[in-house]
């Protein structure tokens, strides 16, 4: 087994280069570039670093920390250095040196850590995820991965408590229905759990890679001016001109931690002559396809069928799962409105003074709160997707052994998820290839 090194810490320069080694050489390497034989497992020291001509590197500290108890379950040595370009080019060319050391690949230490036992998939999962993070709410999620497999081994441990009694009810039930019920019911909870996970799953997914809202509304209505309050910015013209916007704009801002795409769209206009406008109002109703919210905006001088013909652009454009709210900009004329669907939200504004700004960014902020819920544990979903049917199954099941057998299955995918179960090399090249070298 080869030892490797990289440099662990950030950009150069810095205060200081961390460079970390993994493998058996590590201590023979600390030695070696010490001088020095005597090294305290675990123990930070002062120390000189030499190249094979004797001749000094740097001044650094240094530490060793023997396996399997390190991140990696290998002997592993950590150096400190100052952080120049020229000192971590010359101490990596003197790690190279040495026979069997070699510069690390990407994730290459936590690849080791997963091969010796040290992580589960879905915990490397939630690493390359918290490296990755930029907000709070990815923060947050990436720690819920990497609790997730203690989840996972949680609820097998149930379902084996459950199987258990099911093989005694198989044997020597004496009133099978009503054990049966009950072990129907315990498996129901779990499978409750299991759903939620689900649905926690996919929320952070879209917590990853942020969510699309999109304005949407006839020319004029003010979806420019709502734009520019919500990203507290003038990122979009706004005039009295129906049709100022022509093309599609996007500015990000967070809500609720989450990044969130904000699409301003030219005006929806049915019947325009203009070729540069109808290819504006292609692209808005391109957009409201990948929207997750999509916000109508309407001002009381919109004629009632315009607005309806807009209400069924949007709902033959977007997906099932995103989100509409409506918003009644304009109050300040104190003029009617056309007639709003029931069942969907409506917020009223007066974009140009900022009123009801607050409370329809609240309602976004409660909107984004449902698509992508706060979640203690992460699991791959589509592992406990196969869970869930599994034992779907078994609670609508009326035989003990069939049941058994379910639940069996189900306890085969969370073994996956919490033991990583069979993963190919592809697969792990796959999520490895993401890390930075160094991790
Ligand atoms: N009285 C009043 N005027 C508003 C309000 N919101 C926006 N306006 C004005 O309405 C006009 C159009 O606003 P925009 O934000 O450009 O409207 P838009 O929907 O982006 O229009 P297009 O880009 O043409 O599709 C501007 O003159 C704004 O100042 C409001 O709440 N009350
Ligand atoms: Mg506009």
């Amino acid at each position: 087994m080869s030892t490797i090194f990289a440099l662990s810490s950030g950009t150069l320069p810095s205060a200081i280069a961390i460079f970390r080694v993994s493998g058996p050489q590590s201590l023979p390497v600390l030695r070696q570039l010490s001088r020095r034989k005597v090294w305290t497992p675990k123990m930070m020291e002062y120390t000189r670093l030499y190249d094979s001509q004797h001749k000094i590197i740097d001044e650094a500290m240094a530490v060793y920390f023997p396996g399997p108890k390190t991140f990696t379950g290998e002997d592993t040595a950590e150096f400190f250095l100052h952080g120049s370009q020229a000192v971590a080019t010359k101490f990596a060319t003197c790690l190279s040196e040495f026979e069997n050391v070699r510069e690390a690949r990407r994730g290459e230490f936590t690849r080791r850590a997963f091969h010796n036992g040290k992580m589960s998939l879905s915990a490397v999962r939630g690493l390359d995820r918290l490296i990755r993070s930029r907000t709070e709410k990815e923060r947050r999620a990436a720690f819920g991965q990497m609790r997730g497999g203690v989840r996972a081994i949680e609820i097998r441990k149930k379902l084996k408590e459950i199987l258990a009694k099911l093989f005694v009810i198989i044997d020597f039930g004496e009133h099978v229905e009503l054990e049966l019920k009950e072990a129907q019911r315990d498996v129901s909870e779990i499978l409750h759990e299991i759903q939620r996970m689900i649905r926690a799953w996919d929320g952070a997914e879209r917590a990853h890679r942020g969510l699309n809202i999109v304005l949407y509304g006839r020319p004029n209505s003010g979806k420019s001016s709502i734009l520019n309050q919500l990203a507290h910015d003038d990122v979009a013209i706004v005039s009295p001109i129906p049709g100022t916007t022509r093309d599609s704009l996007v500015t990000e801002v967070q809500i609720n931690g989450v990044r969130c795409r904000l699409t301003d769209t030219a005006g929806i206009r049915h019947h325009s002559s203009d070729i540069i406008e109808q290819e504006g109002i292609r692209r808005a109703k391109a957009r409201l396809e990948a929207a997750d919210i999509i916000v109508v905006v309407v001002d009381p001088e919109s004629e009632n069928q315009d607005f309806k013909s807009i209400l069924s652009d949007v709902t033959e454009m977007k997906n099932a799962e995103s989100k509409v709210i409506i918003v009644k900009n304009k109050t300040d004329l104190g003029l009617p409105y056309p007639d709003t669907p029931r069942g969907v939200q409506v917020v009223s504004t007066f974009a140009t003074s900022s009123h009801g700004c607050d409370e329809l960014r609240k309602s976004l902020e409660d909107i984004v709160e449902d698509l992508c819920p706060e979640a203690n544990f992460l699991l791959d979903a589509q592992l406990l997707r196969r869970c869930s049917n599994e034992l779907t199954c078994s609670v609508l099941c009326q035989d003990a052994a069939i049941m058994c057998s379910h639940i069996e299955t189900a306890l085969d995918q969370i073994g996956e998820l919490t033991e990583g179960g069979i993963v190919t090399e592809n697969v792990l090249d796959d999520i490895f290839s993401r890390f930075c070298i160094g991790k």
